[in-house]
């Protein structure tokens, strides 16, 4: 009767153990889903494409910029992204945020089109 509680017992931790295991394997990609909208400068559909392609990355499920009201609307993962970087990810692309100003080197190279910073931003 002891051995067969034995096995019992035995058999329990290594259920025990594997449940803790595969817990541990979900809990590395975590989702918090999170949503946030700022205002982003741009003028025209490549603009539009290329700041929509910068947050083409895992972590961000959507990412719609209005050309309209220069905002973007981004669905992300909160546990891999502060909202610091979706800002710094854009503003590498040449797409000054609210919060992140583009450098002045990468906005140059911008196509004609694409400048959407007026003069007195200078
Ligand atoms: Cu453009």
């Amino acid at each position: 009767m002891k051995k067969i509680q034995n096995i019992v017992k035995a058999l329990f931790v290594a259920v025990l153990a594997l449940v803790s295991l595969t817990q541990c394997g979900t809990s590395k990609t975590k989702k918090i889903k999170a949503q946030i909208t700022f205002g982003v400068g741009g003028n025209c559909e490549m603009c539009k494409e290329r700041i929509e392609n910068a947050l083409d990355i895992k972590g961000v499920y959507q990412a719609i910029y209005d050309l309209n009201n220069k905002k973007i609307f981004i669905v992300y993962n909160a546990a891999q992204f502060k909202e610091i970087q979706l800002h710094n990810i854009i503003a590498s692309t040449g797409h000054d945020t609210e919060q992140v100003k583009a450098d002045n080197l990468v906005y140059n190279n911008l196509p004609g089109c694409c400048k959407y910073r007026s003069d007195d931003d200078f």
